[in-house]
């Protein structure tokens, strides 16, 4: 071995890729690619600014309301007040004291523990797992189930197709879309931003060469999007720019002329599923007297009738993959597209054939289509939480909002709990629900709010004690997706900054001064986990036939690469191949493009096939007030609002604020000119953004990225809920439907105007005041 060729800087992972870390002097200089990367993140670098700095917490904090006068309803102070710094053993002190009062008063279900969010790489200090140990080691908590990515398809999917998630990960290799399939209809297109990240962290970077080497191969490529930029220009992509939120009428129109015109094959729909003549009862009109013709769709969809005719007969022509992104589940009844496209994939006759069928959600994340045998790792054990009642993950307000009040949901009517402590550790509520504005006042309703945080982010200015983390450089771990090939080692970079501390350290004092230390730890400390948790993901993963090295060589290599596959994955082969041997798991074992299930819920938005109803704000219902819609997806320059203070996320803005994509025909005659500032406004709230003016949006359709800190201004009557561009101010906090209750983010309407005056200056990157030295 050549020692000098070794690359520098030990190694860590993201959710946005591996990097080596360089350092000096104790400090984090730069992060580098992973030499097995081929392509990696630029994203990666945005932590070197902010890792020490004024928006890093470096002590544990108290707001001043809260110490003063002790827990309660915060009337507005959340969010407002100036934190207290306080020692360690007061903060544990105070958080302690408080869960026990908490739970002697009002039991465990009084705690709110959902937690839900990203956190960080890493299998053990997962922020989120580590919470939820804790909270179960002294009795448990109300949690929340499905997530705000795509809560729509974890409950539609298992009723038509059996299951959700091995859909995503057997999602059929990018190697065979490249050599077999013809035609390639991208709902949602195939957004290479998104391919930056995998939960559990990316290390080999392949969506561009996947994309890039399928359309040399000959691919055609439709993005079938408001946005053109979902598909690379390079690509050989066809833009079929529809209005957002309707993707299920152009289904309809799609399923209607190939029944109509003899394309569907009925030979597979008789063998595969179950439920087609309700279904077509239904878009042939004689549910509701509405044929869902190519003329009916185009009223819809803003696109011409020729071109959805075309498109369905050039899809029954060869063999074509249709992928449906994620977002398209985050709208108002975003139950329905999946179950619309799988109901075409099916009439196409191709589900389980190399390169034709569907595929969901290409690009979402680097990990789709990618062809690696992944290892099934042992995660931290979470114990049992004695506590049944939930919410669905994105009814946090409502919950907050009307205790006591039912919800209905997936078949079942619950009830919302009234919650007095709210405990957070890993996720950023005021980045990812819906209406802020809203979610700002339910906040102030429980007796307490905990965060653990290691930025002064939004989510921590609305806490009552922030507890602040270490970053993921802080600490050892081991990273590995069950869909990314390498497992890598985290080695620890750097020293703690300021006083912050490991999730883990701080849920360990918590526990022991809660008498839970024996029942949280099982006597272990961070390394004996480590060395717990690898053996136990050594041992599963020989049980799929992949040898992995022993601890300490895993240690001294930093990582470990697993085995391609040795057959290229194609996505529901073994049902194709032998549907009696390999039933799905739904009741009939079949693809159920009609649910008796669903159908007996009795949900008018949900008849158990694949049905369209107008979303409550889309273009079709825009009007003077509101004439616009705007998509609020995944920004290409981070993770969610993760380091969107980081210099890397600063460079995307424009005078220091989120840019709105708006078209030229919306721009000019609102006077809006390229860089002009403006505000976006609908009934919920407003905010300010930069134009970016530009023909890459469908006219009518503004584009603003999630992840802008969130930022209230601190006066009233400026007219504005946040100075620096974070859609979630506008979007509407309504479930999908009924069914799922998911979040509904991308169905929203507001109107833009220029912003006369001097915008009042940002705050969001301004730690909040503080009070140091009591
Ligand atoms: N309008 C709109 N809203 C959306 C979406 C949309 O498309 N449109 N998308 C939705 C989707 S798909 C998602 S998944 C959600 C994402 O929402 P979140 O997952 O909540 O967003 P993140 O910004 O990733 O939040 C992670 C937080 O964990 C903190 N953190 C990082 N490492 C650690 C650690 O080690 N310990 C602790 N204690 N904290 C840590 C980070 O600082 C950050 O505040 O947003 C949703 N919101
Ligand atoms: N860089 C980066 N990558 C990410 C993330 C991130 O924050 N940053 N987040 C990750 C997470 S948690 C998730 S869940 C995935 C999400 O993956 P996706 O849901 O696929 O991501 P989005 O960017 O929200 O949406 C993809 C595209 O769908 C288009 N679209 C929106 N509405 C409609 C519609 O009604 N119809 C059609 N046909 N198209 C529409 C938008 O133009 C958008 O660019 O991304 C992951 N990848
Ligand atoms: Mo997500």
């Amino acid at each position: 071995m050549n020692s000098s060729h070794a690359p520098e800087g030990t190694l860590t992972s993201t959710h946005w890729g591996t990097y080596r870390v360089q350092t000096r002097d104790g400090r984090v200089t730069a992060l580098t690619g992973f030499e097995k990367d081929p392509d990696p993140s630029p994203i990666g670098q945005g932590i070197v600014d902010v890792l020490e700095g004024p928006l890093r917490i470096d002590a544990p904090m108290v707001r001043r309301g809260w110490l003063e006068h002790g827990p309660g309803p915060a009337g507005g102070a959340r969010g407002r007040d100036e934190f207290v710094e306080v020692s360690w053993p007061r903060a544990i002190e105070l958080v302690a004291g408080e869960l026990a009062r908490v739970r002697d008063q009002y039991g465990n279900e009084a705690i709110y523990g959902g937690s839900y969010g990203w956190s960080s790489a890493g299998r053990f200090h997962h922020a989120q797992s580590q919470l939820k140990r804790f909270l179960n080691s002294i009795g448990g908590y109300t949690t929340s189930v499905n997530t705000y990515s795509y809560a729509a398809a974890e409950v539609t999917l298992p009723y038509v197709l059996g299951d959700f998630y091995s859909m995503i990960n057997g999602a059929t290799s990018w190697d065979v879309i490249r050599e077999r399939t013809g035609l390639f209809v991208a709902f949602g297109g195939v957004p290479l931003k998104n391919g930056q990240v995998t939960n559990g962290g990316v290390s080999r970077h392949v969506q561009r060469q996947g994309l890039l080497s399928a359309a040399e191969a000959g691919v055609k490529v439709v993005n079938v999007s408001p946005l053109r930029s979902d598909v690379l220009d390079e690509a050989r992509m066809e833009w079929c720019a529809l209005r957002p939120g309707t993707d299920v009428a152009l289904l309809l129109a799609i399923a209607y002329t190939l029944d109509n015109e003899g394309l569907a094959d009925r030979a597979f729909l008789d063998r595969y599923t179950v439920g087609f003549d309700r279904f077509r009862a239904y878009f042939q009109g004689e549910v509701d007297g509405v044929p869902k013709t190519p003329a009916w769709a185009a009223g819809k969809t803003g696109l011409a009738a020729e071109r959805i005719h075309a498109l369905a007969v050039e899809m029954a022509s060869q063999r074509t993959m249709i992928s449906v992104s994620w977002s398209l589940t985050r709208q108002d009844n975003g139950e329905q597209p999946y179950w619309a496209a799988i109901a075409v994939a099916a009439m196409l006759g191709q589900l389980g054939t190399p390169g034709g069928g569907i595929g969901f959600g290409y690009s979402a994340m680097n990990a789709i289509g990618d062809n690696y045998r992944g290892i099934p790792g042992a995660a931290l054990p979470q114990g049992r939480n004695p506590v049944e009642g939930f919410i669905p993950v994105a009814r946090i307000s409502d919950m907050l909002l009307h205790p006591g009040e039912t919800f209905e949901y997936n078949g079942m009517t619950g009830t919302y709990p009234r919650i007095r402590l709210v405990y957070w550790a890993g996720g950023n509520p005021f980045h990812h629900h819906q209406d802020l504005v809203r979610l700002r006042e339910a906040w102030q309703r429980p007796d307490t709010v905990i965060a653990h945080e290691w930025c002064w982010n939004a989510h921590a200015k609305h806490a009552d004690i922030v507890l602040p983390a270490n970053t993921s450089l802080e600490r050892n771990d081991i990273a590995l997706s069950v869909r990314e090939p390498f497992l890598i080692y985290m080695e620890q970079a750097i020293e703690s900054v300021g006083q912050s501390m490991a999730d883990y350290d701080i849920f360990t004092a918590l526990a022991d001064a809660l008498g839970a230390r024996e029942t949280f730890t099982e006597g272990r400390d961070e390394a004996a986990w480590l060395e717990y948790l690898y053996a136990g993901t050594r041992e599963r993963a020989a049980t799929h036939g992949v040898q992995l090295p022993d601890f300490e060589s895993l240690k001294a290599q930093g990582w470990f690469e697993a085995p391609a596959r040795d057959e290229p994955q194609v996505l529901l082969k073994a049902f194709r191949d032998d549907p009696d041997a390999n039933p799905l798991k739904t009741p009939s074992g079949r693809i159920e493009i009609f649910s008796e299930t669903v159908a007996g819920f009795g949900y008018a938005e949900c008849p158990g096939y694949p049905f369209w109803k107008d979303p409550v704000e889309w273009l079709g219902a825009a009007d003077a007030t509101t004439p616009l819609h705007l998509i609020s997806n995944q920004p290409a320059t981070k993770l969610h609002s993760q380091l969107d203070h980081g210099q890397h996320s600063r460079s995307g803005k424009r005078n220091g604020r989120e840019p709105v994509v708006i078209h030229p025909d919306d721009a000019a005659p609102r006077g809006i000119r390229d860089g002009s500032p403006v505000r976006l406004f609908n009934e919920r709230g407003s905010c300010l953004c930069t134009a970016v003016v530009s023909d890459e949006v469908r006219p009518g359709v503004l584009q603003v990225s999630t992840g802008a800190w969130y930022d209230p201004p601190a006066e009233e009557g400026t007219g504005l809920s946040c100075l620096h561009g974070n859609p979630n101010v506008l979007t509407r906090d309504q479930g999908t439907s009924r069914l799922a209750q998911g979040p509904s983010a991308l169905s929203c309407l507001v109107d833009i105007e220029a912003y006369a005056g001097d915008p009042p200056p940002m705050t969001a990157f301004t730690p909040p005041p503080i009070r140091r030295g009591d």
